[in-house]
């Protein structure tokens, strides 16, 4: 998608600290990190809401959780972390694609 900074970098004409990729997903580091660990996990297909998730989008994004979820343990994540998606403007959503911030590597506040 023209003009999208995660498909650009995915693209590798942005630059990047990548931690994982494979055919479906990349993870790499957030440029503004909120916790000691701050990584996003963004689907190689360009799709900005979870709205736009048909069955095979779905599909992708439960194979996703289940390799966030085995990949915890070499990200630095053993010991816990968080899975945030911002959706829309409510929640300030910047970047209109689709993608999971994966938060850790510290004890988390949640008020
Ligand atoms: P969100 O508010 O959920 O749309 O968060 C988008 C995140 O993307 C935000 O935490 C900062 C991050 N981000 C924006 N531009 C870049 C970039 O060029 N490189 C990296 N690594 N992260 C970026």
């Amino acid at each position: 998608m023209e003009n999208c900074v995660f498909c650009k970098i995915m693209a590798g004409e942005i630059p990047s600290a990548r931690v994982y990729e494979d055919g479906e997903i990349v993870i790499f580091r957030d440029i503004e990190p909120k916790a000691k660990i701050h990584l996003l996990c963004v689907p190689r297909e360009h799709f900005a809401l979870l709205s736009e998730a048909d069955d095979a989008r779905a599909a992708l994004l439960g194979r996703t959780l289940q390799k966030i979820g085995a990949l915890a343990p070499q990200l630095g994540l053993a010991d816990g972390y968080r899975l945030i998606i911002n959706q829309g403007e409510n929640a300030g959503q910047s970047v209109h694609h689709l993608h999971i911030h994966i938060l850790g590597g510290q004890t988390l506040e949640w008020e």
